[in-house]
């Protein structure tokens, strides 16, 4: 089998050099120059239809796959559309840039192949172009600079004064979020003290009154429509990353070093399955920076609510600080009470969604 693979390669191999020297000896029949031409001719019409099929791919391409890019959708945060509308304006300039450049490369190469009589000029250096192509694309490039570090500073910048806060913490692999509960403060944590055995996972302080109302949750964000949200983003080991494709966001995680970001989500998740037309959708929390060998199973998933279902939610969470010591009374003062526990507990305490 395989003396036989090897003589078919050999052979062909002498074949086609055989064809190669035999069109030698034609082309030496009818003359260099003419062959010459005749291979100009056909390269220059390759280059044509080359120029032409490449651009009907780039608009079949786009037909074929628009529906399965993001900007299919339109941003689901408000705050999103400044970068939806950026990169429309890179794309309008780039594709113009493209589309120029590519039909000139090959109609060029089509128009001025070699002929007798046509020489080359020699070319070698224009000040006048080098400030022209040097200038035009600094000035295009400082605009989109300029509005990307605007949107950006507006991002990450202090959020509404209305804005829920929620803290955001990914870890080897997946994600946890804090809520602060009635108090709007989180309490303190410290590293020492993350114990997953005794379902401390953020490593909070008890002997902070703040810690004693802040719902700690791994399954899911909830957030409710409308509102600005402001995330409040830590690590516990390695660098993660908060991405949001859907409302085209993300921030790393970075361990020691808490980093924030506020977005004011415009559709509920009942709202994008219907715009979708996928009644599966969910919003997601991928995980935008290689982590580890779980990097992958990084997947968290954001519950858009309307401004009510985001308050009954809430309301059937319960703290921490609850679950873990069903004795004590979370007292705003940080006081231990004795009070029975069906006080501490609203009556819809544990039914999650
Ligand atoms: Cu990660």
């Amino acid at each position: 089998m395989s003396f036989l693979l090897i003589a078919t390669v050999i052979l062909v191999f002498i074949v086609v050099f055989q064809i190669a020297k035999a069109s030698e000896y034609v082309s030496v029949l009818k003359g260099e120059e003419k062959t010459r031409e005749q291979s100009n001719r056909i390269n220059g019409f390759l280059m044509i239809s080359f120029l032409v099929l490449g651009l009907i791919g780039v608009y079949w391409c786009n037909e074929l796959f628009y529906h399965k890019t993001l900007l299919a959708q339109t941003s689901a945060s408000k705050e999103g559309e400044n970068i939806d509308l950026m990169l429309k304006i890179t794309f309008a300039i780039t594709g113009v840039v493209f589309l120029l450049t590519q039909i000139l490369l090959f109609y060029f190469a089509w128009k001025y192949q070699e002929k007798e009589g046509r020489k080359a000029e020699y070319f070698p250096h224009s000040n006048t172009l080098e400030i022209i192509w040097t200038v035009v694309p600094a000035v295009f490039l400082l605009v989109l600079v300029v509005f990307g570090l605007k949107f950006w500073f507006h991002i990450t910048g202090p959020a509404p004064k209305d804005a829920i806060e929620v803290e955001i913490t990914g870890k080897q692999f997946n994600w946890i979020y804090r809520y602060p509960g009635a108090d709007g403060i989180f309490g303190k944590t410290y590293y020492k003290n993350i114990n997953d055995e005794k379902s401390n996972p953020l490593g909070q302080l008890w002997d902070d009154p703040n810690n004693q109302d802040d719902i700690v949750e791994t399954s899911e964000l909830h957030i409710p429509v409308g509102h600005p949200v402001k995330l409040i983003i830590h690590s516990r080991d390695v660098i993660h990353d908060v991405g949001l494709s859907a409302f085209r966001l993300k921030m790393d995680a970075v361990p020691g070093i808490p980093t924030t970001m506020w977005f004011t989500p415009q559709f509920t998740t009942q709202q994008m399955r219907e715009r979708t037309g996928d009644p599966d959708y969910v919003y997601e929390i991928s995980c935008d920076q290689m982590c580890g060998p779980g990097h992958f199973g990084m997947r968290g998933i954001i519950v858009v609510d309307t401004e009510a279902d985001y308050a009954k939610w809430l309301k059937s969470q319960k703290s921490n600080y609850a679950t873990l010591f069903p004795d004590k009374q979370p007292n705003a003062a940080g006081a231990d009470s004795t009070k029975p526990v069906a006080a501490v507990v609203p009556a819809t305490a544990g039914a999650k969604q």
